[in-house]
């Protein structure tokens, strides 16, 4: 007799709880979470609370590369810029995602080091993201890092937007922390008109036409991006993670979102920070990480072993997040 959907699904769910922690292993990890001194040793490369400063040397984008990828978000609803950061950084970021997963942890806890707040913090950054959210934006606290193994069937996150309604105000931002590629599951999306238009029939539960689905297959975009390079999206762009296709090499890269100062932040983005003001605490580094780890786990269900580590964290966090208060709207 075979298994119906409904049985692997519970099947499925039964052993994701047997893998989670167990709660003595889940105890230490939480005082390991809150010991700086272990990440540091962790992954001496890379710091904690440091001075800041010298990001201008960070990162590079030409006035022809951010005037034609400032076209295509206005057009299209995405952008693509090739290579936006220094190299030897990029690297660096690397090896730190590398030394958090070694560790065990998820990788998104790449956010308790410094390089993953400042990273979009250089003037040339700011300068493009000022030109697609207006002056004064700001950067919400969703945060996440992505690790997708090198073998052939895993892939990234399933199709989906980040914030339907965030229009003009919204934008996310993705880098590659090593070269994405057809192969190791690259960044798809479709583009605006027609990513609405899947996006409205998916609301009213209306069917797709054949034409429309023949349609929208040719107008996927598929986004390769070389390590260091910078794309993102508006938040009403459908996009996902593709699957691997037989390549050895893993895919690792970041996720940050930004908003135009003003713009009302659902309750999932707050606080919001200000990219001009000293990198968020370390605590509430913490709040961002556990906070995304929550909601992510149905994007990729194997978190679901995490998830009483990151509940109490973000419990014992949640206080930091409070005291940042949103900054106001431009006069
Ligand atoms: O990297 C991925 O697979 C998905 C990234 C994504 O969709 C996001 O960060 O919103």
């Amino acid at each position: 007799m075979r298994a119906s959907p409904e049985q692997l699904a519970s099947a499925f769910q039964t052993l994701l709880k047997q893998s989670e922690l167990p709660p003595e292993v889940t105890d230490k990890r939480i005082k390991q979470a809150f010991d700086i001194e272990r990440w540091r040793r962790l992954a001496p490369f890379a710091s904690i609370g440091a001075d800041g400063g010298g990001d201008e040397g960070l990162a590079r984008i030409s006035d022809v590369d951010a005037a034609r990828e400032k076209h295509r978000l206005d057009s299209e609803g995405y952008f693509r810029l090739p290579q936006v950061f220094d190299r030897a950084h990029i690297a660096r970021m690397r090896r730190t995602v590398e030394a958090v997963r070694a560790d065990g942890w998820p990788v998104a806890f790449a956010f308790v080091f410094d390089e993953f707040w400042r990273i979009a913090r250089s003037p040339q950054v700011a300068s493009f993201l000022e030109s697609a959210l207006g002056e004064g934006y700001l950067q919400n606290t969703v945060v996440w890092a992505h690790w997708v193994s090198g073998e052939r069937g895993v892939a990234g996150w399933s199709p989906h937007d980040d914030y339907r309604d965030g229009g003009e105000a919204f934008l996310s931002a993705w880098i590659p922390l090593s070269d994405a590629t057809v192969e190791n599951g690259c960044m798809f999306l479709l583009p605006a008109g027609v990513s609405r238009e899947i996006s409205n029939a998916n609301d009213t539960d209306t069917p797709l036409s054949p034409r429309v689905v023949r349609a929208a297959l040719q107008d996927v975009i598929a986004l390769p991006a070389a390590a260091g390079a910078m794309i993102g999206w508006r938040g009403d762009i459908l996009h996902w993670g593709g699957a691997n296709a037989g390549s050895a090499e893993p895919r690792l890269s970041l996720a940050i979102e930004f908003r135009s100062r003003g713009a009302r932040a659902s309750t999932f983005e707050s606080p919001l920070i200000d990219p001009r003001a000293p990198l968020p605490p370390f605590r509430l580094r913490l709040f961002a990480i556990t906070k995304a780890l929550r909601e992510y786990t149905k994007f990729e269900p194997l978190l679901l072993r995490y998830l009483p580590l990151a509940e109490r964290i973000f419990a014992e966090t949640s206080d930091t997040s409070a005291g940042v208060s949103n900054p106001p709207p431009a006069s």
